[in-house]
This record gives structure tokens, sequence and C-alpha cells, in this order.
């Protein structure tokens, strides 16, 4: 049952301004509500389409404070990258803002005091970690200690990385501050809370009974939330980073930043309509659609909504959240603090001129129902075998050969053949079914939609061969060269809202004027005796060396990784000379080298020791060819005990060095030495 509305408005989550935005973001919020957006805008609707920087949280001013300076120069300089990045790839917001604004602060701070004023909040007071030098309360992120489950020494406040649990700072083992390293104290604290308990029959209602047609992951996590049962949420924090709680006795307290980050939806069409925002808000006739990544559905469905009820004055809440999962790169989770990523602002400058091929292969891969990987193969394989050889083919080919049989104007159309009616049946069939699509935010299978109309130009033009009939029947080569532009016409506005760079070269191209998702599929929509411009190509090949450089940069990140994640084992007991002398390490010539049948990780060695041969069976076999350490001088203990291996007699031990993912690096001398030189 389709609710009758008047207007959209979309909103898409706002970003932290704690990084720059990153291919993850893109493909499950941006790219979306952007072909939306434009989508609707085809289809004459009054759309608004909001975005604009989350600055607030405690993330960060950890990061004003690793780089020492003040939060405010952290969102100052992402929050440009990010409305720049933003608009270069086409994103079209009508507004992107941000919310240290002060229309914003202004704005966040009216809805609290109202909900205050209303007694929609309760107030407790609790424990919290507070240090004593630095005389401020401690986020969860601002505690390190040993988590209570794995006893990882590195845990943090609000979650265990090496296992992966969720904390409460105060569950701790011997927690630290991260600001000053004193063990912090317990201190009481006061907080506002909003009942969620209070507003979960409402929401139960609204979205379990009221909205079965949510896509199914954003639908099931509304549902085990409310079976499990809402609880009170604390809607303000310690911290001096945020809009300040607006009621007496409450310094030193900001608004918890997902209490204000939403409100920043509302700021920020009140920014650009400050005469009709309410209209947008307030009235039953407008659709609200939330694009959002599945870690936002919470906060978007419960305790947004739970706000905008608690406020009341009719504030309407979302139609539609159709949340994504989340994009991988290369196999691995996208990370900021991993620098795993690949950054929109740095794709802009690598690939100048091909913001279409992004956004092309992250809605093909748009994780609408489960997770997905990017990865720059893929990347490059979907642009070269479909961008190039079937989307820009085919216009390429319909207006190189308009210039060579008409000089490039476009022919008059006669009567038309079965195979042409055949054709514009088929784009109506693809029109439908990409309707159909893109009213469901079923992103994916609207793009291949849209192809299937290059594709239909392609077979076209490979049944009709015009450059055969040329000789001919150039009456017949007219009406089929002028369905072939109509075709180039019809991809123009069908692959507007995903390719909308390409889509404006083609109008240009084609010398066509405003256009209309109406005009999908009219078989004159370029009229007799235009004139078509040369032909361009639309897309290019993408060749190996730029994906190479990708895929270095790739390895790059994950070898730097690799060394920051390493931590040093502890030091062992201390040992005096005597013992270590005890010890007899020589350096020897290995003679021969070859894997130990039936063991995976053995080598056996002959070395030359310099007194004679010795055999030595050593553990390396997962990290060397056995021929290439053939000739390598190595280092050994000569005095350990003999003992048997896999039934082979090893005389000593080679040694080696641990690297951080255990792999074991052999040791020999920085220059050859004598085999039997002693190591001291
Ligand atoms: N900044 C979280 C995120 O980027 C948050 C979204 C706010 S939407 C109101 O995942
Ligand atoms: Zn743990």
């Amino acid at each position: 049952m389709e609710k009758k509305f008047k207007r959209t408005l979309i909103t898409t989550a706002l970003p932290y301004a704690n990084g720059p935005v990153h291919i993850g973001h893109l493909a499950g919020v941006y790219v979306p509500a952007d072909i939306y957006a434009r989508y609707m805008r085809m289809r004459g609707e009054d759309v608004v389409m909001i975005g604009g920087s989350d600055e607030h949280g405690v993330p960060i001013t950890i990061k004003a404070r690793g780089e020492g300076v003040t939060p405010q120069d952290i969102v100052d300089r992402y929050h440009s990258i990010i409305k720049e990045s933003m608009k270069g790839l086409g994103i079209s917001f009508d507004v992107y803002s941000r919310t240290s604004s002060a229309m914003h602060r202004e704005t966040a701070s009216e809805f609290f005091r109202r909900l205050y004023d209303k007694g929609e909040f309760v107030e407790k007071t609790s424990m919290q970690l507070y240090d004593e030098k630095a005389n401020q309360f401690l986020a969860d992120r601002y505690v390190t200690g040993e988590c209570p489950h794995c006893h990882n020494e590195r845990a943090y406040g609000d979650q265990c990385e090496a296992c992966g649990t969720s904390l409460n700072a105060t569950d701790l083992i011997n927690p630290k501050s991260a600001i000053t390293g004193n063990t912090p104290v317990l201190k009481e604290t006061k907080h506002w809370y909003l009942p969620l308990d209070k507003w979960e029959p409402a929401l139960s209602k609204w979205i379990l009974e009221g909205h079965k047609e949510w896509k199914t992951n954003v639908y099931g996590q509304c549902k085990s939330w409310i079976d499990m049962g809402l609880q009170p949420r604390a809607v303000s924090r310690d911290l001096d980073w945020g809009v300040p709680v607006p009621v007496e006795g409450a310094d030193g307290k900001v608004l918890y930043v997902w209490f204000d980050a939403p409100i920043g939806y509302i700021s920020n069409t009140k920014e650009i309509l400050p005469d009709t925002w309410q209209t947008y808000w307030k009235d039953p006739e407008t659709r609200i659609i939330n694009f959002i990544g599945k870690d936002n559905i919470v906060f978007h469905c419960i305790v947004f909504p739970a706000m905008l009820m608690a406020y009341g004055d009719n504030f309407q809440l979302p139609d539609n959240v159709p949340a994504n999962e989340f994009l991988n790169l290369e196999g691995d989770k996208i990370s900021t603090s991993r620098n795993w990523a690949v950054w929109l602002h740095e794709y802009l400058v690598d690939f100048p001129g091909k913001q279409d091929v992004l956004r092309y292969v992250l809605t093909a891969n748009a994780p609408e129902t489960k997770d997905n990987d990017f990865t720059w193969r893929d990347f490059q394989a979907r642009n070269n075998n479909e961008l190039v050889a079937i989307l820009g083919n085919f216009v390429n080919r319909a207006i190189v050969l308009t210039h060579k049989f008409f000089e490039g104007k476009v022919p008059a159309q006669g009567a038309l053949a079965d195979v042409d009616t055949q054709l514009f049946a088929g784009i109506a069939k693809a029109k439908e079914s990409l309707s159909a699509n893109l009213d469901t935010f079923h992103f994916r299978e609207a793009l291949k939609d849209a192809m299937e109309i290059a594709r239909l130009g392609n077979r076209y033009l490979q049944e009709t061969e015009p450059w055969k009939l040329a000789k001919t029947d150039m009456e017949r080569v007219a009406t089929i060269m002028n369905v072939a532009l109509q075709i180039c016409g019809n991809i123009a506005i069908a692959f507007e809202p995903f390719l909308p760079f390409m889509s404006e070269k083609l109008r240009t191209m084609l010398n066509m004027g405003a256009i209309s998702w109406d005009d999908l599929g009219k078989s004159d929509l370029i009229a007799a005796d235009t004139a078509i411009a040369p032909a361009e190509f639309l897309f290019e090949k993408i060749e190996d060396d730029a994906i190479d450089a990708q895929i270095q940069r790739l390895e790059r990140i994950k070898e730097e990784n690799r060394v920051k994640g390493f931590k040093a084992a502890p030091q062992m007991e201390n040992v005096d000379f005597e013992t270590f002398m005890k010890a007899d390490l020589r350096v020897g010539t290995v003679l021969e080298c070859k894997k130990v049948p039936k063991a995976d990780k053995l080598l056996q060695f002959l070395i030359d020791d310099g007194m004679g041969t010795r055999t030595i069976v050593s553990g390396i076999a997962k990290y060397y060819n056995p021929e290439d350490l053939v000739g390598k001088q190595v280092c050994f203990i000569a005095n350990l005990a003999p003992r048997k291996l896999k039934g082979i007699e090893s005389q000593g031990m080679i040694l080696s060095a641990e690297n951080a993912d255990g792999s074991l690096v052999v040791m020999g001398p920085s220059a050859p030495v004598v085999p039997g030189a002693q190591v001291k």
C-alpha cells in the first residue's frame, strides 16, 4: 500500500568528520541515495537531498589530541575534504552542511530543551571513571586496560579489539587513562536518559506492523531490538566537545553525538529552506527516506523516531530506511584507522574523469543484501568489458556511422520494420523493470536494466548491419541509424541517475535538450536533421599499470599495518656472562638442503662447520625453497644436545628470527666468514 506523497525528503547518514570518505561509505549510502534523488528529480518530483558532516563525538577529540590540534581544526579539515570529494563524484546534495554550525547547535539545543521541559527524560546518576589529574570524566575510548575475557592488555573501554567483546570501561582490569596514563577513579555523574521503553509499543506498531515492506535486514534488526526489550538510553556525556546540554547544572556536559547528529538532518533542511522546512518534516504528504549503513539502523529506526515522537508537533517518521550491508576491500574489512580503504579524494586524483566508473562499479557490487567485496581487478574488468565494450562501443558505432553516412545529421526515420518495433518493445520492458527496481531501492538490478538498453543497441546494429546495406538501400540505412541514435538518447536518460557525467556528455554529443523520465522508451527523442557532434569515447580502457599501482599501494599498507601491529615479546630473565658463553654459536655454510618427507615444516641441512660436516633439521620449510639456501652461510648452535626429528638426528640448531606474522628468517653473517667461525 503506497502512501500518497507530494514531496520526498532524502537524508544521507552524516559521515564523521574524523577522516575522508571511502568507497564503503559511497557504496552503502551516497551513491544509492544519489541515484534515487536523480531518478526522482527526473520524474519531476519535489525532492530535497540532505547531507552534512557529523562533527561531534569522542573519536574526533582523540584524533585532535593525538595531533595536538583542536577538534574544530580536525573537523574543518575533513569537512572540506569530504564536501569537495562528494561534489567531485557528482553526489547531488541540495545541502551539505555540518553539525558544528550555529544553526545546528541552536536546533539541537532547542530539541533537547523541549524534551526536557516536557519531562521526556529521566535523570540518573551513575559511577563513571574519572581522571583526577586531567580533571575530567573519561569517555570509554579514553580508558585502556586488560580485557576481562582474553586478558589482552590493550583493550579499550568500549571494546576489546583482540577478542571482539563489547565492554564497559568499568569492566577493565587495571584501567588507565589514555590522557594522562593515570589510574582513574570512580566518580558519580548525572545524565539524562531517553526512556525508549516508553516508546516501545508505538515503535513496534509503526515498524513491525506498519512497515513489513522494509528490507529484511532492516526489519529483522528492528524486530530483534524490540523483542529484546528497549532500555532507557543516555543522551548526554561528560565531554568538552559537542552541543552543551542546555539546562542548569549541566556544566561540562554535552549532548551525546547520536542525539545531536540525526537532528542535523533537520538543521540542514532549515539551512536551505528557512521558510518551508517544516513542510518537509511535518506534512504527512512528505515521504522521508533515510539512506544509511547497517550499523546505523538502531539509531534511525528506534532512537531518532522515539526522539521525534517525544518531541511531537507532527514530526513525521521515515517511510523507508533502505540500509545497506558493508563493502569490503580486497577481502578485508574497510578500516579508517588501518588506512584499509580506497579514499574518494585520492581516487578522484588517481583516476581523473572516471567518476562514473567508480559509480558504476560500486552500484554493480552494491552490498544491498549481503556484504560485498571491491577488488581492483573487478573494477578494471567491469570498466573494460562492460562500460567500454558494451556501452561505449555501441554509442561510438552509432555516432561514427551517422557521420560516415549522413554527415553527422540525424537521418529521417522511415517506416519501422519488425526488428525496430521489437527493439522499442525491448526498451519499454527494460524501462518498466528499471523503474520498478528504482522505486524499491534495488539499484544493482536497476543498473542491469539500464545496461540492457545498451545490449539491445549492440544487438540491433549486429542484426541490421547498416554498413552492408549502405551499398544497396540507403533509405533503410537512414531508418536504422535514426533508430540507433534514438537508443543513444534513451541511454542518456536511463543512465542519468547512475552515470551522470556520461549522460551529460552524451546529451551534448546528441544535441539533446532537457530530459525527463517520461521520455524514456520514446522512438522520437531526437529530431531528424539534428546535428550530432563528432564521436568522442565515453569510456576508455583501464590498463594494467594503473591497477597494479593501486594493488601495490594496498600491499604497502598491509605491510605497514603488520609492522605497527607487532608487539615485541617481553624480555626474558637475565643470565650471567658465563652462562651465555656456554652456548657454542658458529657460522657454517649450507652444502645441501632438502625437504624432510612427510613433514611439511622441516628442512634437512648438511652444513660445512669447519671441522667437518653435520646434519641439522630446522622448522623453516614454509618460508624457504630448499635450493635457495644452498651456498648461504647460517648461524647455528653447535653444542645443543643432538635430538631426533622425524627419525633424523639433528646435530645443532639453525638460528632464525620470528617476524610479526610468525614467519621465520634465517640468521647469517653480514659478510662472508670462514666456516666454523665462532659467534661471540
Ligand atoms: N556519523 C555514523 C557513521 O558514520 C554517523 C552517522 C550519523 S547519521 C545521523 O557510521
Ligand atoms: Zn579480549
